[in-house]
């Protein structure tokens, strides 16, 4: 099953907002692989943010990434990336639709709240930088029929 990396960054933690967060996440029926507390260290912020290298805006970002402790989850569901990526919301919280989390709670692009991973392929590469493979749990949600079984 597809899975994607989501992570609280610093000021979600620091506001309060995992659970919300992490509820909005569960309410779409999505099931929960890995989840931990980390404290970033540059070369964890830097494997991470390592496409955006050279970019005009990456030094800020690695600062950010690494100023708090970031709550780093696995979430797994059919089309998963692109269901987190919708209930985030664009990039920029104005630009992002009511209800999504980062128009709800965040008003500028620094201060965004989340990641999720944008594709299968950065997912798997990022889901290998914050987790170890023992961290992730297979298990049976018992209301997956009732979420994902298709009538034909
Ligand atoms: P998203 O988190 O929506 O996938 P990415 O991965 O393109 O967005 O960008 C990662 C982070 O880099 C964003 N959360 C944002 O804070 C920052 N960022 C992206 N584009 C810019 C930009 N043009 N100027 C400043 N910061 C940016």
């Amino acid at each position: 099953m597809e899975r994607t990396l989501v992570l609280v960054k610093p000021d979600g933690v620091q506001r309060g907002l995992v659970g919300e967060i992490l509820k909005r996440l569960e309410n779409r029926g999505l099931k929960l692989v890995g989840l931990k507390i980390v404290f970033p260290d540059l070369s964890l912020a830097q494997k991470h943010y390592a496409v955006h290298e050279g970019k005009p805006f990456y030094e800020g970002l690695i600062r950010y990434i690494t100023s708090g402790p970031v709550v780093a989850m696995v979430w797994a569901a059919p089309e998963v990336i692109t269901a987190v990526r919708q209930t985030m919301g664009a990039t920029s919280p104005t630009e992002a639709a009511p209800g999504t989390i980062r128009h709800d709670f965040a008003i500028i692009r620094d201060r965004n709240l989340t990641h999720a991973s944008d594709s299968v392929e950065s997912a798997e590469a990022e889901i290998a930088i914050w987790f170890q493979p023992d961290e992730i749990i297979d298990w049976k949600m018992t209301q997956e029929p009732w979420l994902l079984h298709r009538n034909s």
